[in-house]
Order: structure tokens, then C-alpha cells, then sequence
């Protein structure tokens, strides 16, 4: 059975708890849009832990670190308990601060609780990340021993085609994009700008396939309007949807056959020797042996697809 943790900044914008909900629905369901069987059969939920960030789009006025992290483990418990998922002794609060700043808390319960989860598998513990990489590396830094039994899904980043690659996650704590590039724990990135920046759900799309979707979908079709202009095909990115996608579609081609990825799984990946963030803070490659595997696109309906399907299923299984 492999261990998943997802580690995500919930209170900062509305996707974490789509994609909190997406991977929780697909530990359940099989996936009929993307060929998928009994992902729940091989893999589990282990641990949900809380990365840093230092502002809200939807606790707007709120800065301290502490009540925004507090935010996030009260989404992630309504997410949970809509998606009929026990979160008690789930939740790990993790640093509140950034390695690039000098602010981070080597102590903390979700860098305690990677390490032990590396340690304790036979086989790697994957990570979807989709907040700030911090208590990744925090983790890593503290026992290095851990590295080589991580697998990490991380939506940061734009791609480098883009005019930046400054995006929210990675700007947070380049320091920590660093340790976890460098390191040897095994690295997928999902950039947000042009790659999941595709996920994009409109109110016209929320009114569809989220509203009145039993108590989840509504949960979700609320967070949506926070961001309705009230325009025509206002919403949202649900960038974060982007890294359990990823998960997903490398199931899918593990499926079938792995060098059928992109024929099965419609995700295209390319590796990157030595990838790293320089001192100034910039992306670079070739700087050490490591490849990283960038994702530079997939099919972004078929995951929107996938996705409100299981809702779907998930709603009717409720009503009864
Ligand atoms: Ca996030």
C-alpha cells in the first residue's frame, strides 16, 4: 500500500480543498474518464499537513501566521467531513515560516510526520504538495536519510516558455524549492502558468456540475462565488486539482504501459537534468545529476471531467 500526504495551504485560496476533495473521491472511486481502477486499492491517505502562507484571498484581512494556518486545518476538517473521510489525528500543523526568510520552525509536527512516514514505508511515500515546499525540505533537512524515499507532486512554478516563473508557491520559499530539487527524493512539478492554469471552472461551469451537488459540491460552489465578478465566465483556476491529476494520469499509464504515457494518459512530461533555483533565486538546469520531471501539459477537461463525475457519484451515494 503506497502512503499519500497531502501538504496544502487550505485557508489561502479555494482549490486546495478541490483538490483535498479530488484525491479523497478518487481514493473511492474508479476513474471511468481517465481509466483509472481502485487507485483506494493500492494506495491510502496517511497524512494531511499544513504548509505556511502568508496572506488569504478568502480571510482577506487576516496576517497572522498562526489563525491563517488555523483557516487551513478548518477547511481541510469540512472538506473531510464532507467527503465522509475521518480527519481526527490526520491534520499536522507545519512551519510557519519560510526557509528563504530564516523563519522556519525546523520543529514541527508535519516535518515530523513526512520523516516518520518515509521511514516506516517499504515502498516511497508520495507528497502532493500545493502550497509551499517548506515542510518538504524542512523534513528533509532534519533527516536527509528520508530523501530517497520521497516521491513529491508539487504545483509550483510556471513554466519557463512563461514571462515568469515568480508564482506564488515558489516565490513563498525558493530556499526550499533548493533543498527538495538537490535532494534525492524523486520530483514532478505541475507549473501553474501554462500547465494547470487550464483549470479553470467559471460560475456558468459551477452552476452545472457543483451546485446541488449534495452538501460537497455546494461546500465547493459557495468557495467558487467568493471569486464571481459577475461577469460572463467569471470563476476560478483550480490550479491545485493539477497535482493529484498528475497522480492520476501516471496511474493510468502505469496501467497500461509506461511508455505509452502520453497515448493513455494524455500527460506530457519532460525531464529536466539538474534542476535547481540559483542564488538569486532564478530556475536553472544542469547545476547537479538529478532529473526532475516537468509536466508541460495534459488534458485539462478530461481531469475537470473526471472530477465532477465523482462528485457526481459521491452526491447520489449520499442521498441514498
Ligand atoms: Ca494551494
Amino acid at each position: 500500500m503506497k502512503n499519500i500526504i497531502i501538504d496544502t495551504d487550505a485557508g489561502n485560496e479555494i482549490d486546495d480543498q478541490f483538490a483535498l476533495a479530488y484525491l479523497l473521491l478518487s481514493l473511492k472511486f474508479d476513474s471511468d474518464t481517465l481509466s483509472v481502477k481502485n487507485l483506494g486499492d493500492s494506495h491510502q491517505l496517511s497524512a494531511i499537513t499544513l504548509a505556511p502562507y502568508k496572506h488569504s484571498y478568502i480571510y482577506k484581512n487576516e496576517r497572522d501566521r498562526a489563525t491563517l494556518m488555523r483557516h487551513s486545518r478548518n477547511e481541510v476538517e469540512a472538506v473531510c467531513d464532507l467527503c465522509g473521510f475521518d480527519s481526527k489525528n490526520f491534520i499536522f500543523d507545519g512551519s510557519l515560516g519560510y526557509i528563504d526568510k530564516g523563519s522556519a520552525d525546523m520543529q514541527n509536527a508535519a516535518a515530523d510526520k513526512i520523516i516518520e512516514n518515509a521511514k516506516k514505508g517499504k515502498e516511497k511515500t508520495i507528497i502532493i504538495a500545493i502550497g509551499a515546499i517548506t515542510n518538504i525540505a524542512l523534513a528533509i533537512t532534519k533527516d536527509p536519510s528520508i530523501a530517497q524515499m520521497l516521491d513529491v507532486i508539487w504545483l509550483g512554478t510556471n513554466q519557463t516558455t512563461y514571462y515568469s516563473v515568480k508564482e506564488f508557491n515558489f516565490k513563498q520559499d525558493k530556499k526550499a524549492l533548493k533543498i527538495v530539487a538537490e535532494s534525492m527524493a524523486d520530483l514532478t512539478i505541475v507549473p501553474a502558468w501554462s500547465v494547470a492554469s487550464h483549470l479553470y471552472v467559471s460560475n456558468e461551469i459551477g452552476e452545472l456540475y457543483l451546485k446541488g451537488k449534495g452538501e460537497l459540491g455546494n461546500y465547493l460552489h459557495e468557495l467558487l462565488l467568493k471569486f464571481d465578478k459577475g461577469t460572463i465566465l467569471s470563476g476560478k483556476k483550480i490550479w491545485d486539482i493539477g497535482a493529484v491529476a498528475a497522480l492520476l494520469f501516471r496511474e493510468a499509464a502505469r496501467l497500461f504501459d509506461k511508455t505509452l504515457l502520453n497515448k493513455y494518459a494524455a500527460m506530457k512530461i519532460k525531464n529536466v537534468k539538474g534542476f535547481t533555483v540559483s542564488d538569486g533565486g532564478e530556475l536553472i538546469d544542469d547545476a547537479h545529476e538529478k532529473d526532475v520531471k516537468m509536466v508541460v501539459g495534459f488534458k485539462a477537461q478530461e481531469v475537470l471531467r473526471d472530477f465532477f463525475e465523482k462528485l457526481d457519484k459521491h452526491s447520489k451515494e449520499k442521498c441514498g
